[in-house]
């Protein structure tokens, strides 16, 4: 039955029936009439952010946590150029987020209202659709068709302007066209294009490699394909390395699991890869900071890809066999015809390239010790939201993760500020969960102002910032490659005690080893929000370290290594 409706009434029943439960925004002139609306839709749960940046990431964050598109709603002009970090993070991280802006009413357009800005052409390099509605009667399909667009396939953020006199005007509301949202994917969903002969060739590239390696991305945790993952794994003996996106898409634990490939991958790793000749890589784009240079990658390797999005094979490194579909349905397709073998021999060899591990840490309170304290307190159980940064790097490679999509960061944008926003979306996602917003003194800074949204949504996330006085990262690359010139990378804090009360919640400074466990705890135990900070080794660095440019074959192990070069 057809009813009539004003453009917002429609936007909102339209996302409620796409099964929306919460938003992210920030209200202003051009989406007032949405935000008038909103009340007569309890079912939305609006969420008042601080700076709409932070509503993108957070919707990011939810749809990362959840399989489920997050969604984000700012004004026109400024209120939508503040999503554009956002939207371009969640665009290279291939997660699916519907933003929703509003635009100067259709007869002031293209006349430099007030706060009028071309966000669709601003957004359009960074989004995987986005589309100015021009008339109230496209809403209601427009917005099934964003969420169809932004989870099917590879996932992606897709944005809707909704000019302000198209929000008030009346039009027909007919209803129950959507299809409920079934985890990223729906029933259009690609279906896997490759030949039957492909299949079998990668069984058989896989039957006969002598050290094949399994180089797992993001592709496995958006399709949900561990347990094919791991059986793929068990039955070959292949060892598995997770990229930075792939991370907790396979057990850490697990005998058969390497650890992280790339610039800050594990000498191990690396050598393993330069060593193979067969890689079999899932749902990822080999992208520069897991390949280093390409001319000096894997030269002895023939590649097996698999990956939903038929642009990225062969974009990066020349395939052997392209296998293009779901990483799931992929692997279920491939596991009939693969046979039990085993690669004892060649994890034996790479057994023998493991090094001990040597961050150079000379303070007693290490990352390792942080982060170890961190798993135990919340017995596996919790979600860990990385910043950008050494710490990054640091989370990467030392927290024990247990649960699948439990490692949630940056990796394509490596966006500084996307922790704690994200780590909101993720806590809305997982209601009763323990999830940890793990910053530097940088990254923190950057989104700290969020610390009030969830005090007033009362959103319990963890914070931990890595204090070492420095954008750690960057004071690396000057220490290796600019001679130690500390260009504008000192960086000054609060008392973050002090501003945890200001926000009226717990804080904690942990300066020694010895007030670890106790704050920890006390974290642990903190039903809100609370803010931990750690003060960590300053000068610290993440080792190894593929140096710009370098091969794999190049690592920087240590601080004995350093290379005198001024770049
Ligand atoms: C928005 C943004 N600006 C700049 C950078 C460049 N950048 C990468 S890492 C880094 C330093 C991060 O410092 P901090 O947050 O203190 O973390 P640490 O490296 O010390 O762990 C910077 C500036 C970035 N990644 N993102």
């Amino acid at each position: 039955m057809t009813e009539t409706l004003t453009g917002s009434q429609i936007l909102c029943r339209a996302l409620l029936e796409e099964g929306v439960d919460v938003l992210f925004g920030y209200p202003g002139g051009a989406i007032m009439p949405f935000y008038h609306a909103l009340p007569e839709f309890p079912g939305l749960r609006h969420v008042l952010v601080r700076h709409e940046q932070a509503a993108a990431h957070a919707a990011d964050g939810y749809a990362r946590a959840s399989g489920r598109a997050g969604v984000c709603v700012a004004t026109s002009g400024p209120g939508a150029t503040n999503l554009v970090t956002g939207l371009a993070t969640a665009n290279m991280d291939s997660t699916p987020v519907v933003a929703i802006t509003g635009q100067v009413a259709r007869a002031m357009m293209g006349r430099d209202a007030f706060q009028e800005t071309d966000i669709i052409g601003i957004t359009q390099p960074i989004t995987k659709h986005s589309r100015l509605i021009e008339d109230v009667e496209e809403i209601e399909d427009a917005v099934r068709e964003a969420f169809q667009v932004a989870q099917e396939g590879r996932p992606g953020p897709v944005l809707l302007d909704i000019p302000k006199d198209v929000q008030n005007q009346r039009g027909s509301w007919t209803g129950g066209r959507a299809d409920r949202r079934t985890g990223g994917k729906d029933s259009t969903t690609a279906v896997p294009a490759y030949r039957p002969a492909a299949l079998e060739e990668a069984a058989r590239l896989i039957a006969e490699a002598e050290r094949p390696l399994i180089m797992a991305g993001h592709g496995v945790v958006l399709a949900g394909a561990y347990p094919e993952l791991r059986v793929l794994a068990e039955r070959t003996g292949i060892p598995v390395i997770t990229t930075l996106l792939g991370i907790s898409g396979f057990p850490e634990s697990h005998p058969l699991h390497l650890g992280m490939p790339g610039m800050h991958g594990e000498v191990h790793v690396n050598r393993a890869i330069q060593q193979s000749d067969l890689i079999i890589g899932l749902g990822l784009r080999f992208d520069d900071r897991v390949t280093g240079n390409l001319a000096g990658f894997a030269r002895g390797a023939k590649v097996i890809h698999v990956e939903l999005d038929s642009s990225e094979i062969g974009k990066n490194v020349p395939v052997a066999v392209g296998l293009v579909g779901d990483v799931r349905e992929v692997l279920c397709s491939l596991l009939p015809l693969i046979s039990p073998r085993n690669c004892d021999a060649w994890r034996r060899e790479i057994a023998g390239f493991v090094r001990p591990r040597d961050e150079s840490f000379r303070a007693d309170l290490s990352p390792q010790a942080i982060l170890d304290a961190i798993s135990d307190a919340s017995d596996g159980r919790c979600t860990i939201v990385s910043d950008v940064g050494q710490h990054q790097m640091w989370v990467a490679k030392l927290f024990r993760y247990q649960r699948p999509n439990s490692h949630i960061t940056s990796g394509g944008l490596g966006t500084m500020g996307f922790a704690v926003p994200a780590a909101m979306g993720v806590a809305l996602a997982r209601p009763g969960l323990p999830v940890w917003a793990i910053s530097g003194d940088g990254g923190f800074q950057m989104n700290m102002q969020e610390i009030a949204t969830m005090v007033q949504e009362g959103i319990p996330v963890k914070m931990a910032v890595f204090n070492n006085g420095y954008l750690g990262m960057v004071r690396q690359w000057q220490q290796f490659f600019h001679g130690k010139r500390y260009s504008a990378t000192p960086i000054w804090s609060p008392n973050y005690v002090k501003l945890a009360e200001a926000y009226g919640i717990a804080g904690h400074r942990v300066e020694s080893i010895d007030q670890l466990e106790g704050a920890i705890a006390g974290a642990a135990a903190e039903p809100g929000p609370v803010l931990v900070e750690f003060m960590i080794e300053q000068e610290a660095n993440v080792f190894p370290m593929i140096p710009p440019g370098g091969s794999l074959s190049e690592p920087i192990e240590g601080e004995a290594a350093t290379p005198l070069v001024s770049a």
